[in-house]
Parts: C-alpha cells; sequence; structure tokens
C-alpha cells in the first residue's frame, strides 16, 4: 500500500461518531477488556481516539545519548548497564559537555526535536545534577526539547533540572506493581512513583512507561496501563518499550512477544492515555516495518530515532527515513524550528 492509499483508508474510515471512553480511574478490568477486543475493533477504536487528538501522520522524534554508561549498582533484570551482569557494556564516566553538544546537534540536523539524555545512575549525587544540569542548558540552547533520565531524584534535584532547561523526564514504571519484584529488588514500585512525584511537583513534563516481553502475565500489562492512565494527570510521553534481549541479563532467554500482543499494548495506552505522545521505543530493529505500520495505525506517534538507543542499537536514521516516507508519516517541527524556519 502506498503513502496516498493510507491516508486514504485512515480517511474513509474516519468515524462517523465518538467512541465513549470511561469517565473517571481506569480498572484494571475495563483495561483487560480493552485487550480482549477484536484486534481489528481495537485498532479501529485506538486509530479514532487518535485521529481526534493529534493532527495526521504527525510523528515525533526523539534522540538518545547514554551520557553516562554502564556501572549501575540497581539489578534491574532487562538492563545490560547493571553492574550485577556481565554484559560487555564497558563502563564511562560522565560525557563532557562539548562532546554532548555536538551529538545533539547532529540529531537536530538529522531532523529530531527532543533530546534525552540517558544516566546509568541509581540516583544522581548533589554534583551529578550540577553537571547535567549544565548539559540540559546546553542542549536546550540548541532549540531541542531536553529530557532526561537519571535514575531516582530528590525534589530539590528537580527543580534545579527544571530552572536548567528540562522539559522532561524520563522514569518508567516498567510493569504491575505486583510484578515489580520479579523484575528489580535493589528499589521499589513505590520509590518510582515518588520520583515521578518530585518531577510532576518541580512543574517537568512526565514521560513514563514501561515494557513488553519481560514474562509478564496480560494482567501485569493492563496493571501498568491503569497505573499510568490513572496518573492525575497522565504522563505527556508514553514510551512503550519491547525487550531488547541482551546476553547476559537475567530476561536475556524471555519469550519473545507476539507482535500483535505488542501492538495491543500500544493501541491501549492510545485509548486510556489520548493525549499522551505514545511512544513505539525499543525493539523497532527486531520489529519489521509491518508491525512498525500497526503500531502507528494503533496510536503510536513517536519514536527513537538515531542509530542507538543506550547501549544497544536501534534502526538507522535512512531506514526511518525511509519507512516513514512510505507510510506518508512525517515528524512535527517545535515551535523553535518553526520560528527559525528549519525543517524537521
Ligand atoms: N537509570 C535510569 C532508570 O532506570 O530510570 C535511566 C536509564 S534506564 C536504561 C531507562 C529505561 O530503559 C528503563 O526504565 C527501561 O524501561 C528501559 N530499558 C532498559 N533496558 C531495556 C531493554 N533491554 N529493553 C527494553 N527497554 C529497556
Ligand atoms: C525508554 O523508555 N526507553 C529508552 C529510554 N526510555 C531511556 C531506553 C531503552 C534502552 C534499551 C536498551 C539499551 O540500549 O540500553
Ligand atoms: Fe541502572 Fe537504570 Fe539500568 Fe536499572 S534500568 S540497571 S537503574 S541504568
Amino acid at each position: 500500500m502506498g503513502a496516498n492509499d493510507l491516508q486514504q483508508a485512515i480517511t474513509l474510515r474516519r468515524p462517523a461518531k465518538a467512541v465513549a471512553t470511561p469517565q473517571g480511574p481506569w480498572s484494571v478490568e475495563a483495561i483487560q477488556a480493552l485487550f480482549d477486543k477484536p484486534f481489528m475493533e481495537l485498532l479501529f477504536e485506538a486509530q479514532t481516539v487518535h485521529r481526534r487528538h493529534f493532527p495526521e501522520g504527525d510523528i515525533e522524534l526523539a534522540t538518545l545519548l547514554s551520557v553516562k554508561t554502564g556501572g549501575c549498582p540497581e539489578n534491574c533484570g532487562y538492563c545490560p548497564q547493571s553492574a550485577e551482569f556481565d554484559t560487555g557494556v564497558k563502563a564511562q564516566k560522565l560525557m563532557e559537555v562539548d562532546e554532548v553538544v555536538r551529538a545533539a546537534q547532529a540529531a537536530k540536523d538529522a531532523g529530531a526535536t527532543r533530546f534525552c539524555m540517558g544516566a546509568a545512575w541509581r540516583a544522581p549525587k548533589d554534583r551529578d545534577v550540577e553537571k547535567v544540569a549544565v548539559l540540559v542548558e546546553a542542549v536546550k540552547g540548541l532549540g531541542l526539547q531536553t529530557c532526561a533520565t537519571l535514575g531516582m531524584l530528590e525534589p530539590h534535584h528537580a527543580q534545579q533540572l527544571k530552572a536548567a532547561g528540562l522539559d522532561y523526564y524520563n522514569h518508567n514504571l516498567d510493569t504491575a506493581p505486583e510484578y515489580y519484584t520479579d523484575v528489580v529488588d535493589t528499589r521499589t514500585y513505590q520509590d518510582r512513583l515518588d520520583t515521578l512525584a518530585a518531577v510532576r511537583g518541580a512543574g517537568i513534563s512526565v514521560c513514563c512507561g514501561g515494557i513488553v516481553g519481560m514474562g509478564e502475565q496480560p494482567v501485569h500489562r493492563a496493571g501498568l496501563i491503569a497505573q499510568l492512565a490513572n496518573m492525575d494527570p497522565y504522563p505527556e510521553s508514553v514510551p512503550i518499550n519491547s525487550l531488547v534481549r541482551v546476553p547476559g541479563t537475567p530476561l536475556a532467554d524471555s519469550e519473545p512477544v507476539d507482535p500483535f500482543d505488542f501492538v495491543r499494548m500500544i493501541a491501549v495506552a492510545r485509548i486510556t492515555m489520548p493525549t499522551a505522545r505514545v511512544r513505539l521505543s525499543a525493539g523497532r530493529q527486531q520489529m519489521g516495518e509491518a508491525v512498525q505500520a500497526l503500531c502507528f495505525m494503533a496510536g503510536a506517534n513517536s519514536i527513537f530515532y538515531g542509530d542507538k538507543l543506550l547501549v544497544t542499537g536501534n534502526p538507522d536514521v535512512d531506514a526511518d527515513v525511509q519507512l516513514l516516507r512510505k507510510l506518508g508519516l512525517r515528524s512535527h517541527r517545535t515551535q523553535e524550528q518553526a520560528e527559525e524556519g528549519g525543517c524537521a
């Protein structure tokens, strides 16, 4: 199907009437009922909600950079950067500001609008936050949206990062509360919620999602969505990752996720969080173009863009540009870029 055909198909399927969404908190049961819908019906509902809130074909491009790699004291079972697992990742100290600025400028030149800096810390120390604040300020100065993911934050750290120009903080809940201890036991679910509250309290937008494919049951996927959708307000960005099974991590031999189940996760995130940027995140390299297209149909409107995630691979930029072209999708322009007359 060509780009025009795809757009026509979307137009023809534009709904005559709105789909009702329940008011108030989402119960896990109501979310499970969404997951249980016939696949095509679920996709149609998700695309309907999506089209009500976002312009057609608009995709956000966010580039990741690991600014401090490996040697992390936490034991998240999925993560190649934990010091507990032998994954071959070489620990590296915090990058210098000019190196980060070069990477951010290159991301912007390639069309990214958001730049996310990741650090493998359990929680940054005061001096770490000071240094990251300098990075944030420099990246913000390039006219990019800034995001950071540094582990647990104290409220005063969040305020410091906000003052430096941090737009988003990524901190994932990853799975349902009752499955969390199967995945990591060096911190609690409540620790994650406390950091999210500190981020919100500082006026930073929240980027929070999870991972599919860690051996969780369907009820845990619904439980994660309930946690996210019932936040008040729900996260502005919701990354949905498919587990990248890295040799040496405890979850390396997890059963691969059925691609349609992954698409369902995107669709349910879209329906329950209608105005969030739902990001088709890690795992695209293993996914194939057709499944990615289904994810966009299900309401994903953001991707990680660039040859690398943090330490593992991602589709290269040329492949992504081609895919977006084939599907008739385009990246949105931030206000700053529109004012500069730049093109994303
Ligand atoms: N240390 C910080 C933290 O844990 O919040 C920031 C970095 S951490 C790598 C950010 C997120 O990446 C994790 O919460 C998890 O959702 C995701 N992630 C890490 N390893 C992954 C993998 N192998 N596959 C998919 N997602 C992964
Ligand atoms: C998110 O939800 N996924 C990104 C980002 N937030 C920081 C990280 C994915 C990591 C995949 C494995 C790796 O490269 O370390
Ligand atoms: Fe450390 Fe974050 Fe990896 Fe967990 S996910 S081991 S906290 S870098």
